[in-house]
């Protein structure tokens, strides 16, 4: 077992006996679901003994739209600055609760089940967030009514409600095979952000007793009822302070395989003498690390990026370092969405052929510590090693 899985990591570069020990540590180490299938459970694994030495780079919607283009195959802004495509596919699913044909960024149900096969058959990983509407108003996912989570756990009065919105996901969910016909695993990464204000889950809104029991219902109900055994589950926090705030609504280690949070760059935490924001992460990537070395879990940048990065060498001087020092799993970028009509804003988190950024991307993407498609294909994430 051992030696295969050395093959698979030397494969992308980091071989060598200073690897074995963690080599053989993530092999003792399984998912939260005790049933988690083959390819699962290679590939939390796999990205176990990754961890520490290489980050895939993901990308939000990375195959669906880019700047200026939209849905036409084979295309990707990633694709088209570095020449090759990312190793994690980032998708969001809120609307597929309602019933909805399109995401509520406008991306067709059955478009993402393709993407997603897609990028399983090309050796990608796939992460999913789920912006789902708030079942106590029928409003957004950025109402924050208190007491919504409370009425959808156990005993809450819109419970059963809930439970068709797990109904329809658990649908969607099953429905990922690939080509080689096997469940495609994917990393979910519901109730994001909940150490923010802006969503009906943060923690302005429901005590942590509440959101550690709509967690632990969902993983049972998606484990149990639906028997769904091809999920890796990501908690998610925005930036955060300390470990004890991280930890306050952490549903427990048999409900969780990676731990992550998000923190974006803007304009105005840059001033001549300071960047907020890499003050910001290094302190919170540090905190994460050893927490995940701590449990055993993988740990995550699951959403970061400079709206329409404005700063030429952002790559290479603000991020790159911050990965190199902390060395989380992954890290994703959001979304492509180019020129929005509502703001007239210009809304995109990875370059595109010609952007300001565009040449320090093609740099920060040669750094071998940094894992594009291609090495992710090389790792063989989903076979036991
Ligand atoms: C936000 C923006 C929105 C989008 C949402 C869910 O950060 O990109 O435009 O609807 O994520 O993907």
């Amino acid at each position: 077992m051992k030696g295969i899985l050395i093959g698979a990591v030397m494969a992308i570069g980091v071989g060598g006996c200073n690897n074995s020990t963690s080599i053989k540590t993530a092999s003792n180490h399984f998912p939260s679901d005790s049933l988690a299938t083959p390819a699962t459970t290679a590939l939390y694994q796999n990205l176990l003994a990754l961890q520490g030495k290489k980050i895939l780079f993901g990308h939000q919607d990375d195959l669906a739209y880019g700047v200026g283009w939209q849905y036409e195959k084979g295309r990707s802004d990633v694709k088209e600055v570095t020449g090759e495509y990312p190793a994690l596919y980032g998708w969001e699913l809120g609307n597929l609760e309602l019933g909805a044909a399109k995401s509520l960024d406008s991306v067709p149900f059955e478009a993402i089940q393709s993407y997603i096969k897609e990028g399983y058959d090309s050796g990608a990983v796939i992460t999913i967030s789920w912006h789902l509407n708030n079942p106590l108003n029928g409003k957004s996912a950025w109402d924050t009514t208190h007491g919504s989570v409370a009425s959808i756990i156990p005993g809450g009065a819109k419970h059963e409600l809930y439970k068709t919105y797990l109904d329809k996901l658990a649908i969607f969910l099953s429905e990922l095979k690939g080509s080689d016909g096997g469940q495609i695993p994917v990393l979910f990464r519901p109730f994001h952000e909940q150490t923010g204000n802006w969503f009906w889950w943060c923690q302005n809104t429901c005590t942590p007793q509440e959101y550690t029991t709509l967690w632990q219902f969902t993983v049972n109900y998606l484990r149990n009822n639906k028997q769904l055994h091809h999920i890796l589950y990501v908690y998610n926090t925005s930036d955060f302070e300390n470990k004890a705030q991280f930890m306050e609504r952490y549903p427990g280690d048999d409900y969780v395989d990676v731990i992550s949070f998000d923190a974006y760059q803007n304009e105005k935490m840059i001033t001549d003498s300071s960047n907020e924001f890499v003050q910001k992460v290094d302190k919170c990537l540090g905190m994460l690390k050893e927490m995940a070395h701590e449990k055993n879990k993988l740990a995550a940048f699951a959403e970061t990026g400079f709206e329409a990065i404005p700063k030429a060498n952002w790559w290479t001087n603000d991020l790159l370092p911050l990965l190199k020092k902390h060395q989380p799993s992954y890290v994703l970028v959001w979304r492509n969405a180019g020129l929005m009509k509502e703001s007239g804003k210009m809304h995109y988190y990875a370059p595109y052929p010609k952007q300001v950024s565009a040449p320090d991307f093609v740099n920060f993407y040669k750094e071998e510590t940094i894992v594009f498609q291609l090495k992710a294909k090389q790792a063989n994430l989903y076979k036991a090693n």
